[in-house]
């Protein structure tokens, strides 16, 4: 693929946290912002909150995804054993990711999955290891439908 084809925007910032929806109170009662969708996602052990700071989403806004974990051997719990509540990863928004996969491993990153799995709103998803991220974990989104 051409560099100007690969990323569209930037999806989400995540913020982990134990209790997301204490965080939620934070943006929305505090700063103003809107949440814009809810779900559970068992396979990643997550709870998570989108917030965006308008009612509804423009083309390349980029939400805040407010997460905690809902079991013990989730990766975020992990990581909250480990960090403090912070910034967790940034979400690269993307057309088509199996291409734009296929165009990663080309250039010698490391993917997590072998397949996008499924995230927020029917999207899917892979991250680069944070080995590949400069010391960040990226995630790779498609939006699905109820994006
Ligand atoms: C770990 N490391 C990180 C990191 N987590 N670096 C930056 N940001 C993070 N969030 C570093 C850590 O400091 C170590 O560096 C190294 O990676 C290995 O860490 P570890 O504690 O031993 O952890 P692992 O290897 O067991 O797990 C790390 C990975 C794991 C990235 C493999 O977190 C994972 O599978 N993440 C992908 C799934 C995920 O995060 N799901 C939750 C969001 P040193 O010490 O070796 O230098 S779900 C979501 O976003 C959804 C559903 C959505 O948006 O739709
Ligand atoms: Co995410």
């Amino acid at each position: 693929m051409e560099n100007s084809d690969l990323f569209l925007c930037i999806d989400h910032v995540a913020y982990v946290c134990p209790d997301a929806e204490e965080a939620v109170k934070y943006y929305t009662e505090v700063l103003g912002w809107h949440e814009l969708h809810r779900e559970v996602n068992d396979e990643q052990g997550v709870f998570e909150i989108m917030v965006a700071p308008a009612a509804e989403l423009t083309e390349h806004m980029t939400q805040v995804q407010l997460i905690s974990p809902t079991r013990e051997d989730a990766t975020t719990a992990k990581w909250l054993e480990k960090n403090r509540p912070g910034l967790h990863h940034m979400a690269w928004r993307v057309a088509d990711i199996d291409s734009v996969s296929a165009t990663l491993r080309e250039r010698g990153l490391t993917l997590l999955y072998e397949q996008p799995r499924i995230g927020t709103g029917g999207s899917k998803i892979n991250f680069l290891h944070p080995k590949s991220g400069k010391g960040v974990l990226i995630e790779v989104v498609q939006p699905g439908s109820g994006h």
